[in-house]
């Protein structure tokens, strides 16, 4: 590696996190892990083969071409595309085995005209919106006219499998779960009505991350959908007080100081001098920018830990490059942390989506492929 900067994924720690959500659910619940976005930017490929050894059955992708770079490395599990498949790419899921989500009915019947005759059955799981108001459908209308054509076309066909039904949940970690309430008890509703028109499917699910761990009267699933919370953080602040065990994060960034100098006072630091020294100060230069996704709002805000202690970002964030402040004069090639822990102190994601008024999903999947991805 010659790019002094990388991001360290700890796949143990996904394990563990795994191996938690697996303890606390009932045996019959198969996990389904969320990989989706290059595994929130900690790599597709190794999380999934991590999460399926630690216990998940199933992996989640947003797009055809995600699940297909998931088969090209060799992994194996079931998987479902989360987002539109466009039609024409029905034989394709097929030959890879990979499950598509049906957005509505007029999708499921488009992917039924293109299905192969000669391929393996393609699966699919029935999307129900029941108040995201993203992809599925929303009226009850819509779910007569899919088991409609499942009785008059589907069930005759070997074709399509009906495998799954799910819904997302819009509020899953907020402190009041009366709207949450209300999407499980449509989903329920569903089910039940499915269940009395014995249409046999196999999965339902319902869960995020903060679902699965949360109680919802009447949700009775046999599957949930984890992301967040397998990469170690916690879905929102309040979910912070009602997770059941402790996640342990798996993403940490870092980089080394390329140069290091002192300053004369009233030097300014960076486009625009936004930074002027008082007195003469060491600074270091770090090799990681807004080009790698280290975002340009944290200039002048954000901290970063150098042999265990806190050091300020001071000056814009250029494009490959930023500037740190060093309290005395240290050596080229010191290592920066700039998300994760040195001795007891931490720079976390939360953190830099505080900085940066946004939640800790981001930051991961901020971080570009320039930054290559070390595994641990
Ligand atoms: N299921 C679906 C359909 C999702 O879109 C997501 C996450 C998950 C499960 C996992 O949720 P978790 O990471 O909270 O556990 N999707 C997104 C999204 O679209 N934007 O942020 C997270």
């Amino acid at each position: 590696m010659i790019r002094q900067t990388w991001a360290e994924i700890d796949l143990q720690a996904i394990k563990k996190n795994i191996r938690a959500f697996r303890t606390h659910l009932p045996a019959e619940k198969e996990i389904m892990a969320v990989v989706k976005a290059n595994g929130y930017g900690h790599g597709a490929v190794r999380v999934a083969q991590s999460a399926l050894q630690a216990g998940a059955s199933w992996l989640a992708v947003a797009l055809l071409e995600e699940a297909l770079e998931l088969r090209d490395a060799g992994v194996q599990a079931p998987m479902l595309v989360l987002g539109y498949t466009p039609p024409e790419y029905a034989s394709l899921a097929q030959e890879k085995r990979i499950s598509l989500t049906a957005v509505d009915v007029e999708h499921l019947v488009e992917l039924s005209t293109q299905v192969e005759p000669q391929l393996p059955a393609l699966g699919f799981h029935f999307k129900v919106d029941t108040g995201m108001s993203r992809f599925g459908i929303n009226t009850h209308g819509e779910i007569e006219q899919a088991v409609h054509l499942y009785q008059t076309r589907l069930r005759s066909s070997s074709h399509l499998l009906w495998e799954g039904l799910y819904t997302h949940l819009a509020t899953a970690d907020e402190e009041d779960t009366t709207y949450t309430q209300a999407q499980v008890l449509r989903f329920k509703r569903i089910q039940v009505f499915l269940k009395q028109q014995k249409v046999p499917i196999k999965y339902y699910h319902a869960a995020n991350s903060a679902g699965t761990v949360r109680e919802f009267d009447d949700l009775e699933t046999n599957m949930v959908r984890v992301g967040i919370s397998m990469y170690g953080l916690y879905p929102s602040e309040h979910m912070k007080t009602v997770f059941p065990f402790t996640l342990t994060p798996s993403f940490s960034l870092h980089t080394r100081l390329s140069q290091v100098k002192q300053l004369a006072p009233s030097t300014g630091v960076s486009y625009g001098k936004t930074y002027m020294t008082e007195k003469p100060e060491w600074v270091g230069v770090i090799p990681i920018g807004y080009a790698d996704g280290y975002s340009r709002n944290l200039s002048n805000q954000a901290q970063v830990l150098i042999r265990g202690q806190k050091h300020p970002i001071i000056g814009r964030i250029c494009m490959d490059s930023s500037v740190v402040r060093l309290h005395t004069r240290l050596p080229r090639s010191e290592i920066v942390t700039l998300i994760g822990r040195q001795q007891d102190q931490a720079i976390t994601a939360d953190d830099l989506a505080h900085i940066l008024g946004t939640i800790n999903y981001e930051i991961p999947c901020m971080i570009g492929e320039r930054v290559p991805r070390v595994y641990k």
